[in-house]
């Protein structure tokens, strides 16, 4: 990985074709020009060796990547990248660890923590082989250190505030600094008092592109995708990161369904969903609906083809990033969601007594001056959504559901959840295309008297299902 790029390396890049990319360098390259030589020491590795660290410490750096040159941005939904300049060869970035007046969704602000004015959204990328550098000013009262997570690194670049440094203390500001060796999907966050600290929101992605991408690297839509959770009590205007299990705010990059960004993509791209999880306590299974993806690398280092797992649901560990691969094949929205229930539910969602079955009359009237969020859960006979939508709620929340969908019911998840939009014919990938148009007869609806005679499905007998 630390020799120079070659112009064959380039026509490589070039060679893959990317449909309709605003990338890259010299179209005239041959299919052929992209081999194994070129690939990174990560994606021809056969056996252990005796290190994995990245390789020697003291590598030339190689030039500063630029995007569109060098590398497709990875897309951040309902975030931005963190941006840089280039000073002597070296790419600079300046992070700001800050409060920030965070909106998780229309209904609900919090003073949270971040960087840059985001929180769980700033996303700094990276090219292997160039050397970073990294000011970060603590303008917070508390102090902080930051960590590379997943780096390769010098010991004292590695932000554990104490132990491989002293704290960034309030007003200061600190240099890191070191030379890429790897890429991938990678992480920061602060890493002092880290319960209260990466609990407020101080977490975030950091990419790592190859400096020379294999065809199979590159990939039409490449997303950044950050989970989190956290605990805010109902007309708070802060986390309280000291909760242990009752998280009921969750997130993708800072954001809960409806608000977050839906996915958009045309029909036959290829996508990649870089996925990493900062929750305090949650591991997520991140479920996809209508396609299966493939695991195609675990915190920033890939797998080999014939190792890649094939899966609907995967599970992001704390702590941890996968790299989840498909073919958007199949037009449509569809749901990306954790696969925990309780995931899926909004703010107003968990702390009510199981009522399943029952009729309860005027029972929510009688409750809810005792309890003013109150609202019977599940029984029959109520349309859950309408209900949070006219019940009233208390300041500063959000209700447990998501939003009323294409057919006016209400869609019933909140939380770690957003849309997958695969489209024939996209305008542009920065517009939400809007709700799917199914094509005629290929929905599920109320089955008519007819079909019902004509299949022999007696509704006045149970007599065929049992
Ligand atoms: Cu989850």
């Amino acid at each position: 990985m630390n020799k120079k790029i070659s112009r064959r390396d380039i026509l490589g890049f070039a060679a893959t074709g990317l449909a309709g990319g605003a990338l890259l360098l010299n179209q005239r390259g041959d299919a052929q020009a992209q081999t194994a030589q070129n690939a990174s020491p990560a994606r021809v590795r056969q056996r252990w060796e005796k290190s994995y660290s990245g390789g020697p410490v003291n590598i030339k750096p190689l030039p500063a990547g630029l995007p569109g040159k060098d590398y497709r941005p990875v897309v951040i939904p309902n975030g931005a990248a963190l941006p840089f300049k280039v000073n002597s060869g070296v790419k600079t970035f300046h992070l700001i660890a800050e409060e920030v007046d965070h909106a998780f969704d229309a209904g609900l602000r919090a003073k949270c923590w971040g960087f840059n004015g985001r929180v769980n959204g700033m996303v700094i990328e990276a090219v292997e082989g160039e050397r970073i550098r990294i000011y970060v000013t603590n303008r917070l009262s508390v102090a902080t250190a930051v960590h590379w997570h997943g780096f390769y690194l010098p010991n004292g670049m590695d932000g554990v505030g104490g132990l491989t440094q002293p704290y960034i203390k309030p007003g200061e500001t600190v240099k890191y600094e070191w030379t890429l060796r790897q890429h991938g999907t990678l992480m920061y966050h602060a890493h002092h008092d880290e319960m209260t600290q990466m609990g407020m929101g101080m977490i975030g992605m950091f990419v790592v592109h190859p400096r020379n991408p294999a065809p199979e690297d590159l990939v039409e839509r490449d997303f950044a995708l950050l989970l989190s959770e956290w605990v805010i009590e109902a007309g708070t205007a802060r986390p309280n990161t000291l909760k242990m299990n009752d998280s009921n705010v969750l997130t993708i990059n800072g954001k809960v369904f409806p608000s977050t960004a839906p996915l958009v993509c045309k029909s036959g791209d290829k996508i990649r969903l870089r996925v990493g999880n900062l929750s305090a306590m949650s591991h997520h299974p991140l479920h996809i609906h209508g396609h299966h993806f493939r695991i195609t690398a675990t915190d920033g280092e890939a797998i080999p083809l014939t190792a890649q797992w094939p899966e609907t649901t995967a599970l992001i560990g704390v702590g941890q990033t996968r790299d989840l691969e498909f073919i958007a094949d199949a037009p449509g929205d569809w749901a990306l969601h954790c696969h925990m229930t309780h995931h899926v539910m909004n703010q107003m969602g968990h702390q009510f007594p199981n009522l399943v079955g029952i009729k309860p009359g005027g029972l929510e009237e009688q409750v809810r001056p005792l309890l003013p969020a109150y609202m019977t859960m599940g029984h029959e006979g109520m349309d859950m959504g309408r209900m949070a939508e006219v019940m009233p709620m208390p300041k500063n929340t959000i209700s447990m559901k998501g939003k009323a969908g294409p057919f006016g019911d209400y869609i019933s998840m909140g939380g770690m959840m957003t849309l997958l939009k695969v489209r024939d014919r996209l305008k542009s990938y920065d517009e939400d295309p809007g709700w799917y148009q199914h094509p005629a007869g290929t929905v599920a609806l109320k089955a008519s008297e007819e079909e019902l005679k004509r299949d022999g499905i007696d509704m006045s007998s149970n007599d065929n299902v049992r």
